[in-house]
């Protein structure tokens, strides 16, 4: 068996949590990031039939029966992940329809996953829904996303429009626009619920006055799309109060839909 610690998605995830903190997204324990993980990958690492023990989840998610996932844990700092990540850090795998986690690896000071399990979890099988593909789910509490939505409508057509205008290449990364979530109480399923369900339609789901949930194939994909809206975001708010002179056109975004062989959401372009 060969070392975890020296697993691409090991390596990945701590590298990952480190570049959040280091970005200003992740204080104290703000934000955490679930990896779906293969079998056949996790084998190399670990027994699968050594549990170490079992964690209730409270709620179900029958679609990720039997799924491996690296998870933050709760109340962890992202600031601390890379000196300790046995302590930061869990594998599980879930069970009982999802109402149970057989902890393998990882929590080691008797921690558990992330309070925002049933949002990552819900969001998993939402996105998987629509793309096989998909792997990973990232929360964290970026500046100038959360300033935004304290100053401009939350209208979700409203809010991906401004975005887009922010960047020429935003509409390039994000086409689906972002989807936005009123303030909800964190923690819990009812949010895990509704974010999952905005899951559906776009990668990007922001929580009003918290933050922002991102989903993609990969660490690294997941975190530049979070990146390029928090990037837009800041150039919103650097120039929100001065008079727009000049914007990015409707017309020149169809010209980049061309360009780069996107499309972007229905209805949100004249
Ligand atoms: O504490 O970010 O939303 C971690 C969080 C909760
Ligand atoms: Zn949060």
């Amino acid at each position: 068996m060969k070392d975890v610690m020296t697993a691409p998605f090991m390596v990945e995830m701590i590298r990952t949590a480190t570049n959040m903190y280091d970005h200003g997204w992740d204080e104290r324990n703000g934000g955490n990031i679930s990896l779906m993980l293969e079998e056949k990958e996790v084998k190399e690492y670990l027994d699968p039939g050594a549990v170490l023990r079992t964690i209730p989840t409270g709620f179900e998610a029958p679609a990720l029966e039997g799924k491996y996932f690296l998870v933050t844990g709760t109340g962890k700092y992202f600031k601390n992940v890379q000196y300790a990540p046995e302590v930061n850090l869990g594998i599980v795998r879930l069970r009982d329809n999802g109402q149970n986690a057989d902890l393998l690896w990882g929590f080691t000071d008797g921690g558990k996953f992330t309070s925002e399990f049933p949002a990552h979890m819900m969001s998993h099988e939402a996105r998987l829904g629509v793309d096989a593909e998909n792997r990973v789910v990232m929360h964290c509490h970026p500046a100038n996303l959360l300033a935004m939505t304290y100053v401009h409508t939350l209208d979700e057509k409203e809010f991906t429009r401004t975005l887009w205008q922010m960047c020429t290449e935003c509409i390039v990364v994000f086409p689906e626009g972002v989807n936005v979530l009123p303030w909800m109480l964190c923690g819990t399923n009812e949010i895990g619920e509704a974010t999952a369900e905005k899951m559906k339609t776009a990668r990007l789901v922001v929580w009003s006055q918290h933050g922002i949930y991102g989903a993609g194939k990969d660490l690294d994909e997941t975190f530049g799309l979070i990146e390029t809206a928090e990037k837009a975001a800041e150039i919103y708010m650097k120039i929100a109060h001065l008079p727009r002179v000049n914007t990015i056109t409707d017309e020149q975004m169809h010209q980049l839909e061309k360009r780069f062989g996107i499309k972007a959401r229905e209805g949100y372009l004249d």
